[in-house]
């Protein structure tokens, strides 16, 4: 509540000097509840049916009614329709806590234990605490595939070895899905596993608010995974707003990856691929994986969803299966929605690396990864976020969209100071490698 406060401080200073450029110093602003929208009224979705086919990436600010959005106020309901849209056609649902969750945090583990509709399930994650006196934030890592932990544990934070298998298994049919989700939610759900494994982070820091914030803060958590696992932490990120960090890492297709670039970046996974390999996605998007054009929304809306919170994406340029073309096709068009919210600064997009090893320790990482630690998990230093995109897999937003990005206000108000479609990426955007 503390950070968001001072975020709020920030955005009215900012409103007084009309700097909208100075904005990307605005503080971390991680809310205090998982969905900040949970009381928007949302108008019916569409039918998987009635798509029309779009080409480019849709306009994250326009609304379901046609209007677009002009303050950041209506961002937040418009936040709740990308999330509905997210669910039904591309994840499938991620249901809000359940009616008791409870469970144990010690300087070596959390236990969580969730009962609903007279089901039950659980699971637990380790704990690795920083030197130093806590509490400490800390960052979820999935799988415990190529995540820099001694680095974030160097950088102050703690570290959370969470298995996400537990809660969503792979290598099962899509009509038998198990693991501690499926075991309330049954086996037959049509939520895919990423989203199945944020609801699981999402139920590790229930257990951390009600823990007394002795040993971890509730206030100041992160995610990171790769691969499969940064497809993951992409979701855990977007659908919980609690998450102060977000850092997928060769996320790939059903990660970052834009789906509608997909089928025209040479080598990248198929989305077709990417749906049946594992019940990654929700089984709605069957219908999508021939033609992405007819999804209301792309991962663009996905990175939107994490702003103005902080977002470290990283990539391998040198594998063509992990798609980091559309991935920076997918963070670029994002990144216009962290400039609309004034806050440009918050996200980070690194794919020009030398090592082509998958899920690789990497060095270009180790400076921004403690310096994103520093800003938004502890609040410290003074960190701006880039592009640094290797120019082998650079995409180019403007063949990617046809909407204008506009300056959100703080009240009423329909002011829009739109950037040009075409005009070339931000300052700050690099292309090397
Ligand atoms: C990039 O993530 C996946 C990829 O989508 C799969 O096709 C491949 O089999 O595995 C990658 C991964 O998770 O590697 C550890």
């Amino acid at each position: 509540a503390r950070s968001r406060l001072v975020a709020l401080a920030v955005a009215t200073t900012l409103s007084i000097t009309g700097a909208m450029t100075v904005a990307s110093t605005e503080a971390a602003a991680a809310a205090g509840v998982e969905d900040e929208g949970a009381d928007c009224a949302v108008p019916g979705l569409p039918d998987a049916g009635s798509l029309p086919t779009v080409s480019r990436l849709p306009d994250p600010f326009t609304k379901l009614t046609g209007t677009r959005i002009a303050t950041r106020a209506d961002w937040r309901c418009r936040w709740q329709e990308i999330k509905k849209l997210a669910e039904k056609f591309v994840y499938g649902e991620k249901p809000p806590k359940p009616s008791s969750v409870t469970g144990t945090v010690t300087r070596t583990g959390i236990s969580v234990n969730v009962s609903h509709n007279g089901r039950t399930a659980g699971f637990s994650a380790g704990v690795d605490l920083p030197s130093g006196t806590g509490p400490f934030p800390a960052v979820v890592v999935l799988g415990g595939l190529g995540a820099d932990t001694a680095t974030i544990k160097a950088a102050g934070a703690a570290v959370i070895s969470y298995d996400p298998l537990a809660v969503g298994r792979e290598g099962t049919p899509r009509n038998n899905k198990q693991g501690a989700f499926y075991n309330i939610y049954g086996a037959s759900s049509g939520t895919g596993v990423l989203a199945a494994w944020a609801w699981g982070v999402s139920r590790i820091i229930d257990v951390i608010e009600q823990s007394g914030g002795t040993i971890l803060r509730a206030d100041a958590t992160g995610v990171t995974g790769c691969s499969r696992y940064g497809k993951g932490a992409f979701v855990v990120g977007a659908f919980d707003q609690r998450i102060a960090l977000t850092m997928p890492i060769e996320s790939g297709s059903g990660g970052v990856a834009a789906f509608r670039s997909i089928p025209g970046e040479s080598g990248a996974q198929p989305l077709s691929s990417a749906y049946s390999e594992q019940p990654w996605l929700g089984d709605a998007f069957s219908s999508f994986t021939g033609s992405p054009g007819r999804l209301p929304v792309d991962t663009h809306s996905v990175v939107g969803m994490i702003a103005p919170r902080g977002l470290f994406i990283m990539d391998n340029p040198h594998i063509d299966w992990l798609a980091a073309r559309s991935a920076s096709v997918g963070a670029l068009g994002g990144a216009e929605v962290y400039k609309a919210l004034g806050a440009g600064g918050n996200i980070t997009y690194w794919s020009a690396v030398q090592d082509g090893t998958h899920c690789a320790g990497r060095p270009e990482w180790r400076t921004p990864l403690q310096q994103n630690i520093q800003k938004f998990l502890l609040n410290t230093g003074s960190y701006t976020g880039s592009m640094r995109i290797a120019s082998n897999k650079s995409g180019n937003l403007a063949e990617w969209r046809d909407w204008t990005t506009p300056a959100l206000t703080d009240g009423g108000g329909d002011t829009t100071a739109p950037s040009t479609p075409g005009t070339p990426a931000a300052s700050g955007v690099t292309a090397t490698g």
